[in-house]
């Protein structure tokens, strides 16, 4: 019998009940982010926080890898924004919600939508703790195939949300990249990431090295006090990410990522994640969604087994 099997009844407690398991101002602080409308490749990624919350119900709270039990702790599930219409002027309206989500009673999670959601995500993290993006104490880790460095002209979108921070005032040196592939990324934009002061650790230094000693020196490479993590799903190798428009082969698998979640997780310093890229209609067997799942209870998991409480 295989309990995750559709139709089969998993044992409480369920991920999908935890996730809205507290109040307003839970530990953990959930929130859907519908959009692809600045996806630069044909997506539906803003059907999938639905789908996300559906896809939980598969997975149970115990993370015995880890020896943590979710149920120890609560999650609010503030709902999904309000992405409609115009995609810049939604995600002003994200940045805003996001904004009044953000305390450091919670660790907030979004789920996408596309990847320009993490423009608006770094910005509200900066607003929320009431600084500047050019101060230096805020930083972003993305694991993520690409740089995202693209020039957000004609309009921003997904491939642009790293070059908008930067060029809005965050200091390259508060951005460290895990996971870019080969084939995945414009040479030129490479070179924009050196010139920018951009660290990046490549998928194949992740196989080679181990997730471990590339994630323990990519959060060292962070000198900020608060950390915003994008889970750009299409880290993950295009067979275990088919629902990702643009996963490529030769990328990471789900449990190098579950690794880093739980790792970033742990860390202190982070107050915010997302997780995008997953088009939902793209997934018809649902190994992207529920790949995206683990990574969201893995991070979980780690934040649970802090030492100090964030
Ligand atoms: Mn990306």
């Amino acid at each position: 019998l295989n309990p995750l099997a559709d139709g089969a009844s998993l044992p409480e407690p369920r991920a999908d009940d935890w996730l809205h398991s507290g109040p307003e101002g839970a530990p953990f602080t959930f929130v859907g982010a519908p959009t692809s409308s600045l996806s630069l490749s044909p997506s539906e990624a803003h059907l999938t926080p639905p789908a996300f919350r559906k896809a939980l119900a598969r997975f149970a709270t115990w993370d015995a890898e880890h020896g943590v039990d979710l149920s120890g702790t609560t999650c609010h599930d503030a709902g999904d924004v309000d992405m409609g219409g115009d995609g810049v002027q939604a995600r002003e309206r994200l940045e805003q919600a996001l904004s009044g989500l953000f305390s450091p009673a919670t660790t907030l999670g979004v789920c996408g939508g596309d990847n320009s959601i993490t423009y608006a995500c770094v910005r509200a993290l900066a607003a929320g703790r009431g600084v500047e993006l050019s101060s230096g104490r805020v930083g972003l880790l993305t694991l993520d195939a690409h740089h995202d460095l693209r020039a957000p002209h004609p309009r921003p979108s997904n491939g642009s949300p790293v070059r908008e921070l930067v060029e809005g005032g965050l200091p390259g040196s508060r951005v460290v990249q895990v996971g870019i592939g080969a084939f995945a990324n414009a040479r030129s934009l490479t070179a924009f990431a050196e010139t920018a002061g951009i660290r990046h650790h490549s998928a194949a230094s992740v196989r080679l090295r181990g997730m471990a000693a590339v994630l323990q020196e990519a959060l060292g490479q962070l000198d900020a006090e608060w950390v915003h993590v994008d889970f750009d799903i299409d880290v993950l190798d295009r067979a275990f990410a088919p629902g990702c428009p643009a996963s490529v082969p030769g990328g990471l698998d789900p449990a190098q990522l579950g690794e880093a979640a739980f790792m970033a997780g742990r860390d202190a310093r982070v107050a915010s994640f997302d997780i995008a890229e997953v088009d939902a209609a793209a997934d018809p067997q649902g190994t992207t969604l529920r790949a995206a799942v683990h990574v969201f209870l893995s991070f979980c998991a780690g934040a649970q087994s802090r030492e100090s409480p964030a």
